[in-house]
């Protein structure tokens, strides 16, 4: 019989994880091959190399972000001396969805030639175990081939879920979303996560008339104060919120989607017509099809890999990213576990992920960056005694002259008293939260204490400066918005 290529490792799955775990591997001297397939979603979208954050996630997310932030910009910009003709202001769909998808080419076409570059073997074919070292490609052409593989990386991501309804096949996800061909219109979005929320900020801003039915709380797992700040804002923004609410079905019409639901006080059902209906009710890991059953790794009952440092109950097979049994599903998590477990496993370095302090951005209309615990969670792990809580809602410098989102900000430092108030989470709700938090985190990752924070200078005039001069505190009752 003819001979199996033969690998030091064998990486399935070419998303952030995986390409990060491969070139790592690749830089210690490791032959390397990496499987990426990308399966055609129910409403025909397919894209390339790079997995769910560069061709259908963070990256097409925040870009359709910026599009509606340069629209709400736009909408006070002539207090700051712009003149145009405001009624011609329309969303160009197309354009839109065309400039985004030629970026993601660009980075598909990167991803390639960086693999090429690192002499990492890529196969574009859907892996599956054959034995614990025996992966079976089945290639886009349906070509078959065996390699072997003397340790395997499993870093095949998740796939968005729909409802289990009758005309669930009608729901497009945000697989589809980003390379849409033609607008949306009035949409639908079920679900009241991260992605659900995102994803009516920006439709709402393009214009599109938006609703979000939510089956229990807006970012039930988040802060809920500042849950309801973001709700509140996005009200604010026309956005409408079906709280308490269950799709029971969906019809296709003619020319859109009959949806009927229910309000869990209420028997009677509704129905209303929407032209798209999103379900972005969360995701489920990417493990079926793979033969892991047969190989014996195990999983949760959601299908999540069981873990101890990224490595299964197979001693020669690891697991990494979405696929994996932790409270992550972010990119730079993937990207962390994917490098250092690398590096174990091929150099001497000996460094394992650390599941604590990991930041996050919510990006909503007014984004919510955090990094640390919510203050439920802090109440309920060091008791509403031991913990201090200093806040203040402020207004970003930029929203004064046009007259907007007068005190919408909002900043909140959780402390811990039992140790030198030491901060235990940082919350911002309000413009570039991303870029605010991933400093704080840093430096609450090494340990900052209140007095550290307020006896650093600030840097003036930005939101982030508040941080450093936080004094009221929730317990004093004091006003904490900023006033003149
Ligand atoms: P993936 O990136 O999903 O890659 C897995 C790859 O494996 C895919 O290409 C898949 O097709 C392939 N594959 C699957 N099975 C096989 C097989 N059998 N053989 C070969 N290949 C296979 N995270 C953030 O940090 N910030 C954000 O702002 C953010 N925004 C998001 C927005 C959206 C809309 C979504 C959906 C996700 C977002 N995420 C965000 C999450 C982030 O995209 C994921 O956490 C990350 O992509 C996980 O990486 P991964 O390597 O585990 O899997
Ligand atoms: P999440 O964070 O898993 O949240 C799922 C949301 O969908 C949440 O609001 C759920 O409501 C809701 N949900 C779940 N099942 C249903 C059903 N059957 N019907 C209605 N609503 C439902 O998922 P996301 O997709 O937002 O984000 C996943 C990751 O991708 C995230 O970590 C980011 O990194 C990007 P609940 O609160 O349970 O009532």
């Amino acid at each position: 019989p003819k001979k199996l290529k033969e690998f030091d490792l064998v990486v399935i799955g070419g998303g952030s994880g995986g390409l990060a775990a491969s070139q790592e591997a690749a830089k210690f001297g490791a032959k390397v091959a990496l499987l990426d397939f990308v399966e055609t979603t129910p409403h025909g979208s397919n894209w390339g190399i790079g997995g769910t954050c560069v061709n259908v996630g963070c990256i097409p997310k925040k870009l359709f972000h910026f599009s509606s932030q340069i629209k709400e910009l736009m909408d006070f910009s002539e207090s700051y001396g712009w003149n145009f003709d405001k009624s011609s202001l329309k969303m160009d769909w197309k354009t839109l969805v065309g400039n985004v998808q030629d970026h993601i080419h660009s980075l598909n076409w990167g991803y390639k030639t960086k693999l090429r570059d690192k002499n990492i073997s890529y196969f574009n074919a859907l892996g599956k175990f054959k034995t614990n070292h025996i992966i079976e490609l089945n290639k886009r052409n349906y070509e078959k081939e065996e390699i072997y593989g003397d340790k395997i990386i499993i870093a095949t991501g998740g796939k968005p879920r729909y409802p289990s309804i009758s005309g669930s096949k009608f729901c497009i996800t945000s697989d589809d979303l980003f390379s849409l061909k033609k607008p949306p219109g009035k949409t639908l979005i079920i679900g009241a996560s991260y992605i659900a929320l995102e994803t009516a900020g920006f439709l709402k801003s393009f214009g599109y008339d938006t609703t979000v039915m939510v089956r229990s709380q807006i970012l039930r797992k988040f802060d809920q104060q500042i849950a309801n700040l973001i709700q509140k804002n996005m009200e604010k923004k026309g956005i409408k919120f079906m709280i308490n609410t269950t799709v029971k079905n969906i019809e296709k019409q003619k020319e859109n989607y009959e949806v009927t639901f229910c309000e869990h006080d209420l028997k009677h059902q509704k129905l209303e017509n929407f032209e798209t209906v999103i379900s972005a009710i969360g995701r489920d890991p990417r493990t079926f099809g793979l033969n892991l059953e047969k190989i014996g790794v195990s999983m949760n009952k959601k299908g999540k890999i069981i873990h101890e440092n990224e490595q299964t109950n197979i001693k020669n097979i690891y697991a990494i990213g979405d696929v994996l049994e932790t409270d992550y599903e972010l990119t730079p998590v993937a990207i962390m576990q994917g490098k250092l477990l690398a590096q174990r496993l091929f150099s001497n370095l000996k460094t394992k992920m650390d599941y604590s302090l990991i930041p996050t951005t919510v990006f909503t209309p007014l984004e919510y960056g955090f990094v640390g615990l919510s203050e439920e969670d802090a109440i309920k792990k060091y008791k509403q005694e031991n913990i201090e809580v200093y806040h203040s809602f402020i207004t970003p410098l930029e929203f004064t002259v046009p007259h907007v989102g007068e005190n919408e900000t909002y900043l909140k430092v959780i402390c811990n008293k039992l140790e030198n108030e030491k901060i235990i989470g940082i919350h911002y709700l309000g413009p570039n939260a991303g870029e605010i938090i991933q400093g704080f985190a840093v430096a609450i990752k090494i340990g900052l204490t209140k007095n550290q924070l307020t006896s650093s200078v600030g840097i003036h005039p930005t939101c982030a400066e508040n941080f450093t001069t936080l004094d009221i505190t929730k317990r004093s009752g004091e006003n904490p918005k900023k006033t003149g």
